[in-house]
């Protein structure tokens, strides 16, 4: 896809000689027993337990200045702004407050499951275990963390580089419990 700024693909299609070159894998048969099997399921997602909620957070994508800030500020490393318990469980609240700009929000070391996308149940490939909620313009995903395994201090940001360079980004610790 045509992509000409950081705002997102524009929608065309490169064909012909405006085509990008990407690398092509070409797999060959194989020679001998094939023991490869589709399991019957994968892993069961891990299960959601609302009684183990201790708070709700809101994180909002947005711009000002000719910057990008998420709940209005610029990155400081010298700020926590979440600092959850080990062992206790949370529900964060992404927000797109653009119109035009998707925000791919990339949270460090805890996965989350979705509860809500836009105030709907999640279905498809929003059902799984994932660390980026790609908010579209106004788009509102409501997700389940839990903070198991390690504490220490972590980033939350928005993929798209430009706007993590420009400061799309915190600072998020997990505690001890
Ligand atoms: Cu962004």
């Amino acid at each position: 896809m045509e992509q000409i700024n950081g705002q997102g693909p524009t929608g065309r299609r490169l064909e012909g000689p405006n085509r990008m070159k990407v690398m092509q894998f070409r797999v060959k048969a194989t020679t001998g027993p094939d023991n490869s099997r589709i399991p019957d399921f994968l892993r069961k997602l891990p299960t959601i337990n609302l009684k183990e909620v201790v708070a709700e957070r809101d994180w909002v994508f947005d711009h000002d200045m000719g910057l990008w800030t998420v709940n209005g500020s610029f990155m400081d490393p010298t700020v926590v702004s979440a600092a959850p318990k080990q062992g206790t469980a949370e529900i964060w609240n992404f927000r797109n407050a653009g119109s035009s700009w998707a925000h791919p929000c990339h949270v460090h070391f805890e996965e989350f499951q979705v509860l809500e996308w836009n105030g709907k149940k999640p279905t498809g490939i929003l059902r799984s275990r994932k660390d980026v909620a790609t908010l579209g313009p106004n788009d509102h995903a409501r997700v389940f963390y839990r903070f198991d395994d390690f504490v220490g201090r972590y980033v939350i940001h928005c993929h798209n580089n430009v706007h993590e360079d420009n400061a799309m980004m915190l600072r998020w610790d997990i505690t001890p419990g």
